[in-house]
């Protein structure tokens, strides 16, 4: 199989960045999926899978790894019966990544350049505004546009008031809702989608997202699982992230369900709250938390009637988060770098030895 290259998304931004590095003949490919280190990849010339050039592996950090959706420069033509090696991750437009899960240090790659990311929210027991404002100011902080998918509406007896408490908390972000599994709601969200757009659907296991990526291919091609009926949970039923590509053009990408989805730093939370950061450039002071602080115009909106509570108080809250997060991960970051740089002081103390100097 072979692609257009222009169909998958390529364009002038990443092509400056191979004209940047010599007119060699370059093999240039999309990651279309990637499973623990193993990749596929998509070119012009061929599709099959890659793995990466050694020199890549040692170099990069996590995030400098590709990721699905990245463009990388291959050595070889792609093809099922080969692997080809992947020497190359050009910049990319935008990234989409979680934060370090447990006692990983990096933050990992789920989506790279895509354009859209869908919020996908089951409108059951999964219902929840407080996570749609968190994935949205993830979206905004990644460089793409975000949208809100409030699914499986069937089994919502107060589907409009639902709406109606999202679009409190979204701003102007567009919010579809959707039947997924009886295809309603489906064809709203296929007209945002079009040749050369790379669209991500992101949200909690079982809030529908591969059951969305078969309706709007009009196929079943990726499996779909039940939900506990006890809580309404997933069952992390997809594993890996996969594009595919839509027959009327546009690549959708489908990601796990994601455990925690944490704010790694506060980029993004301006937006979801405008409202907020309107008001807090009037405070008195510039590093004001709008808790107690004398001339907080926040507090004052609040006061007046301006602006509900609970929009202050959800900022609030994921704004501690992103700073212990910041706070944690940097922490480790130098504990890790005081390890390295032990050891590397050990060894050096270890080859004088070695050659009769003094340790
Ligand atoms: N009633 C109803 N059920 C739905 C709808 N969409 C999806 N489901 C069901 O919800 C369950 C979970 O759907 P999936 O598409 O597997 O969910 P997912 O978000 O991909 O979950 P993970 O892959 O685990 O992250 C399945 O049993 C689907 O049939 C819908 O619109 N209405
Ligand atoms: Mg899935
Ligand atoms: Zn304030």
């Amino acid at each position: 199989m072979a692609y257009e290259l222009s169909e998958l998304g390529f364009g002038p931004f990443f092509e400056q960045q191979l004209e940047a590095a010599g007119s060699r003949a370059e093999v240039v490919a999309r990651v279309a999926a990637e499973h623990r280190g193993a990749y596929e990849v998509w070119a012009e010339a061929g599709a099959g899978p890659a793995q990466l050039a050694g020199r890549l592996r040692r170099e990069a950090d996590e995030t400098g790894l590709p990721g699905v959706g990245d463009w990388v420069v291959l050595r070889d033509v792609p093809g099922p019966e080969r692997t080809a090696i992947i020497e190359r991750v050009l910049a990319r437009r935008t990234v989409f990544t979680r934060g370090a899960a447990g006692r990983e240090v990096r933050a990992q790659v789920i989506a790279a350049n895509v354009e859209l990311v869908f919020a996908v929210c089951g409108l059951d027991e999964d219902f929840n505004v407080r996570r749609i404002e968190r994935y949205l100011a993830r979206i905004w902080a990644s460089g793409a546009r975000p949208a809100v998918i409030l699914n499986k509406a069937d089994v919502c007896a107060e589907v409009a008031a639902r709406v109606a408490e999202v679009q409190r908390h979204v701003g102007d972000v567009a919010i579809y809702v959707t039947s997924a599994l009886h295809g309603d709601g489906i064809d709203a969200v296929r007209a945002r989608i079009h040749a050369g757009l790379t669209v991500a659907l992101v949200g909690s296991s079982g809030a529908g997202k591969s059951t969305l990526v078969n309706a709007l291919l009009g196929e079943a091609r990726m499996p779909t699982g039940a939900v506990r009926a006890r809580d309404g949970r997933g069952c992390h039923v997809t594993t890996h992230r996969q594009l595919v590509l839509m027959p009327g053009g546009g690549l959708l990408l489908d990601t796990p369900g994601m455990r925690e989805l944490q704010l790694v730093d506060d980029a993004g939370l301006e937006v979801v709250f405008e409202d907020v950061a309107a008001r807090a450039a009037h405070c008195r002071y510039r590093n004001c938390r709008h808790d107690a602080e004398p001339g907080c115009a926040v507090r004052a909106a609040v006061a007046a009637g301006e602006l509900e509570p609970e929009r202050l108080e959800h900022y609030q809250k994921l704004e501690r988060e992103a700073d212990a997060y910041e706070r944690r991960h940097d922490a480790r970051l130098r504990r890790q770098a005081a390890r390295a740089w032990g050891a590397r002081h050990d060894e050096a103390a270890h080859l004088r030895r070695l050659k009769g100097g003094k340790a």
